[in-house]
């Protein structure tokens, strides 16, 4: 793990997770050069994942409020061997910027998910994004199997996420 991502997680307790010993899990980190308000506005946006995130096609949620609770039926794009997952809201922190959600459904391997994805603005404006998460591996595979294939797609996203609001912040300086 990078320094900066060390520092980070010190001072951050939400991204200790216990991980039990059928479990794995990862950290991964992405510095964005947008501000932190423009990437919060996006990644707040429970119910529109596939606003940065590229191998979701659509989701749809119940009418309502969102709030910790909130289900999210998410559809990937064609070509994975997942179609759905079934995803809730635990915590979503406008003052410390702080997302968490876990997988509670879906044709998918990825049992019992569980993500943490917090935001930290750092000197010249730009934003740290922090993503870790814990999930069962699945019977048949490994650790470190499981956390090469969930690191891919989390590393996608951060990635993406950085494309996006970067684009963003440019349009609208
Ligand atoms: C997220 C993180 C992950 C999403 C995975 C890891 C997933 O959407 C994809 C493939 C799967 O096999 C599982 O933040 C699932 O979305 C792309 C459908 C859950």
């Amino acid at each position: 793990m990078c320094e900066e991502s060390k520092t980070i997680d010190m001072l951050n307790p939400y991204h200790t997770h216990p991980v039990s010993p059928n479990q794995c899990g990862s950290t991964n980190v992405q510095t964005i050069h947008a501000p932190l308000a423009l990437v919060w506005s996006v990644v707040r946006q429970f119910g529109n994942p596939q606003a940065y995130k590229s191998f979701i096609s659509s989701c749809a949620m119940l009418p309502g409020t969102v709030g910790v609770g909130s289900l999210r039926y998410v559809y990937t794009v064609t070509g994975l061997p997942a179609k759905t997952s079934v995803e809730r809201l635990d915590l979503l922190d406008d003052d410390r910027h702080i997302i968490q959600f876990s997988i509670v459904g879906g044709d998918h391997r990825l049992g019992n998910y569980r993500s943490t994805l917090t935001l930290h603005e750092i000197k010249g404006g730009d934003t740290v994004v922090t993503e870790s998460y814990v999930v069962d591996v699945p019977a048949g595979s490994t650790g470190e199997e499981t956390c090469i294939f969930t690191n891919t797609i989390v590393r996608c996203n951060l990635r993406s996420l950085a494309h996006v609001t970067e684009n963003m912040a440019l349009a609208s300086p």
